[in-house]
């Protein structure tokens, strides 16, 4: 396949943040899982809604209340696109993927899920594609089943096929925020809708990364977080069919989410609007559009090549290092760019706080997948994960640094 090459330094150009260094080091930015870095197009943005037009949206008739709606409105447009939604009212703004998956969750899932129905998740998932369906399980006395993994984490697709047999709800994760695994979300959608269950795809580590298109894929729902594609953060997206939104109750209720309010009772406004109660975090959805608009100018496709080829780079340095574990698929097709890693017996705290000190920045812990860990029977791991302005010397920092944490805890 022919893989595009990004100019990876007119892209950290364009980040401010890449001009500061951290302990007197550069700055090595390999923490994008959690959130990733911004371009000045984004910080521009904020600082042009808050000096020329702000105001409040869906309601004054003034000039600048009227460019804050259309700017806003215009996000929404810039979203549906990036995702190929089919109309704009399939796209709700929320805080972020959390939020999106407890709208589903709660609002949804209260209204149908009952008393014995089976909601089916996988090992893969974040915290936050679990405990809002363990919620509405107890609630409702459904029950939680989990599809299992291979020993490199691969999800176990027989597994799924026999679990999402009459199952209610089938919840999956697009790409693994821990071990990067690849989900093949089109194929799974497809088993789980012939069983005629609802379909919910946490795509917080899919969107930000590779083309992701909602309406080939034909699941009900979709959650992604702005902050992950260099957007800013309190942003989240829920992409959801019209015909399932539709069907869906409000998750908040009160201001702009409604069209009347009576004493005797309110109606509610139309798609997306229902589910936006109160006013929005506005300046932030305009900026996570110049988000988008970067992306765009990219390219997705782009964008994934770069990542599989710092991937496939990474999985071969690393593992050189004497005495390190890496986790997660063999194949950088079927994984993102997140390597999770133990170094000899040192604990990762004390891997990234070594990697800290040469201005590397990883995340360590168990990344909000704590049933992930417990299943590998590990407590923890050290994570790197990648974005468009990384560069492959950085993967060579990277093995240096734990190097450097074996000399420095005699490991
Ligand atoms: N789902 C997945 C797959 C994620 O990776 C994350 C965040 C979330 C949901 C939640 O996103 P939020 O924007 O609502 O917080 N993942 C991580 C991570 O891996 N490290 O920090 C946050």
């Amino acid at each position: 396949m022919e893989t595009q090459l990004l100019d990876v330094d007119a892209i950290r150009a364009d980040f401010p943040i890449f001009s500061r260094t951290v302990k007197g080091k550069p700055l090595v930015y390999l923490d994008n899982a959690a959130t990733s870095q911004k371009p000045l197009s984004v910080i521009k943005s904020l600082e042009e809604f808050y000096s020329g037009y702000n105001s409040n949206i869906h309601r004054g008739i003034y000039f600048i209340a009227e460019k804050a709606t259309a700017e806003y409105e215009r996000a929404r447009e810039k979203v549906r696109k990036f995702v190929s939604a089919s109309t704009s009212q399939e796209i709700v703004f929320t805080r972020n993927t959390t939020e999106s998956i407890n709208l589903v969750a709660q609002s949804w899932g209260r209204k149908y899920v009952s008393r014995g129905d089976r909601i089916v998740i996988t090992l893969l998932e974040h915290h936050s594609n679990i405990v809002p369906w363990q919620q509405v399980a107890e609630e409702r006395k459904a029950k939680v089943e989990f599809v299992g993994v291979d020993s490199e984490g691969n999800l176990d697709m027989e597994d799924f096929k026999a679990k999402v047999v009459g199952a209610k709800v089938a919840a999956f994760t697009h790409v693994s925020n821990v071990l990067g695994s690849l989900n093949p979300v089109k194929e799974m959608t497809r088993l789980a809708k012939e069983e005629g269950a609802t379909v919910v795809v946490d795509g917080a580590q899919a969107v930000p990364h590779m083309p992701v298109n909602v309406s080939d894929i034909g699941c009900d729902f979709y959650a992604f977080s702005a902050h992950k594609m260099l957007g800013p953060t309190g942003v989240g997206v829920l992409y959801g069919s019209r015909k399932v939104l539709e069907e869906t109750p409000p998750f908040l209720t009160g201001g702009d989410m409604i069209s009347e309010v009576h004493l005797s009772g309110a109606k509610w406004n139309e798609l997306p609007w229902k589910f936006e109660a109160g006013t929005s975090n506005i300046a932030d959805v305009i900026a996570f559009g110049a988000a988008v608009d970067y992306l765009s100018s990219i390219g997705m496709d782009a964008v994934r090549a770069h990542e599989r080829r710092l991937t496939a780079y990474a999985l071969d340095v690393l593992p050189k290092v004497d005495g390190i574990t890496v986790y997660g698929p063999s194949s950088p097709e079927r994984r993102g760019g997140v390597i999770p890693f133990n170094y000899r017996d040192i604990h990762p705290h004390d891997v990234a706080a070594v990697l800290d000190e040469m201005g590397i920045a990883v995340r360590s812990g168990y990344h909000c997948a704590q049933p992930l860990h417990e299943w590998f029977r590990i407590p923890s791991s050290v994570r790197a994960s990648f974005y468009i302005y990384n560069k492959e010397s950085e993967v060579d920092a990277l093995a240096e640094g734990v190097r450097m944490a074996g000399k420095v805890f005699g490991g």
